[in-house]
Order: C-alpha cells, then structure tokens, then sequence
C-alpha cells in the first residue's frame, strides 16, 4: 500500500519516531560502508547545517557561510560532491578540510577522484588524502547523511557504497525519469542527500534533498537541523550547463 509522502509538520497524529531503535550503529551497515560510517556527538555541538552539493562553488560556500555565520560550536555537514564541474574545487577542499567544525560525506564525485577514474590536476596529495578521509555515512540521533540516497525497502546492510553515493530512482538505473527513493522511503533515519538536482529542496518527513544545483546556475542550500528552516544563495554564474529535464521540478514528484 503506497502511503504519500509528507511533509514535516503537516498534520498533529504523525508520531515522531523513537530515536533509540532509529539510531543507526555500524553493524546496521553493509561491511564496507561500517568502516566508512562516523557517528557524530551532537552534545558538542549547538546548531547543525547542512549543505547540499558544492561541486568547487568557493564563491557561493563562502557567501552562504556568512550568511549562516557559525560559530566554533555549530557544526556544518556536507552532502558530498564538493569537487569538480565548478570553478575550484581545490578552494572547496581546503576550505572544509581547515575547520575544525565541518565534515563532509564522500560523493560520487570525490569517490571518481579516489578510484582514479578522474583528475583533477590542482589537487595535491594533501587534498587526495583528505577525499579519502571522508565518510560515506555521517549520523546522529536518528539523523543519516548520505550523498546519493538509501533504497526504500532494501535493508540498510545490503547497500554498498557505490549504492548509497548513487541512489536516486527507483528501480535503479533510470535516470530522472523517477519514482524516487525519497519518494518512497518511510524511514527509519532521517536521511540527507545530495546527488538529485533539484529546482527547490526536498523536504518530506523522511528525506531532505539539498542539491539545488549551484554549479549548474541555481542555488547552494543549507538546512538548519534545529531550526526546521532553509538557507539559499543563489548562483553567481552558470559555470556548467545542465538540460532542463535534468533537474527535479516540485511538481514532477509525489507530493
Ligand atoms: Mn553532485
């Protein structure tokens, strides 16, 4: 029975789910994502953001890093991607890398870099190291941040890390024509993600989408955790271009 999907703070009877039994330890996950997996102490921190997909977007990260302006105990989380397509991506890494209240999950596009499969010449062995330090799973309380996304009915141990940095439609494998996963998940975390470009972010009980497709013109995003609110800026350039039909409209999905 397909149940629709909705947003947080939509009707009183929705009962919040109990924390204990969603928090996700290392043995809910597959081997290979365990060993990738931090679990954060939010106790140390005060307010928690976080960002959608970077992709070397220096201007916009510090644009909206002022606008956020955290503090040395407000924590600030990626979705991934903070490399390639945009302007400098080695400003992006370094960037992250140099504070102390900042993390970021692995993306697809870090894990191409990683395995080789892209270069991008101006990083040095500094930043190669620091894409390998990166999670592919960050979590708090019943809190998940993943790039790609976790498939709706597939048990949390049977997905890779080449699963959760690629997640998106459902059955895998067609693109942005949809059903997608955030479409249909019901839980148990709350899961982050970057990965699917989005006109607007996605906000259901389950899922937030964050990938407002700066690199591509549109916006960098940023969810504030205890705030229950969103923070754009927008673009200051197309620096890559994208066809319309790739990029997720508010009204292409289940509302
Ligand atoms: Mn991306």
């Amino acid at each position: 029975m397909e149940q629709p999907a909705m947003s947080r703070g939509d009707s009183t009877d929705v009962s919040l789910p109990d924390v204990s039994t969603a928090a996700v330890s290392d043995a809910d996950f597959h081997p290979a994502v365990a060993e990738r997996h931090e679990r954060l102490d939010v106790a140390v921190w005060d307010d928690i953001y976080v960002v959608g997909d970077v992709h070397g977007c220096i201007d916009e990260l510090r644009h909206l890093i002022d606008v956020l302006s955290p503090g040395p105990d407000d924590l600030v989380v990626f979705v991934g991607d903070l490399v390639r397509k945009g302007p400098d991506s080695k400003a992006v890494v370094e960037f992250v890398r140099e504070r102390e209240n900042m993390r970021s999950v692995r993306g697809n596009n870090e894990d191409k870099l990683i395995h080789d499969r892209k270069t991008l010449e101006r990083l040095d062995a500094a930043d190669h190291q620091y894409l390998r330090s990166m999670p592919v799973a960050l979590s708090w309380g019943d809190a998940l941040v993943v790039h790609g996304g976790v498939h709706p009915t597939r048990p949390l141990g049977a997905q890779d890390v080449e699963s959760l940095l690629n997640c998106r439609s459902v059955p895998s494998g067609n693109g942005y024509d949809g059903p997608f996963w955030f479409e249909r998940y019901q839980g148990p975390q709350r899961t982050f993600f970057g990965h699917t470009v989005l006109a607007e972010p996605v906000h259901t009980e389950w899922a937030t989408g964050l990938d407002t497709g700066c690199v591509y013109g549109g916006s960098l995003t940023a969810y504030d955790y205890y705030d229950d609110s969103f923070v754009s800026v927008p673009a200051q350039a197309t620096y890559e271009r994208r066809p319309d039909e790739k990029v997720l409209e508010p009204e292409q999905l289940d509302a």
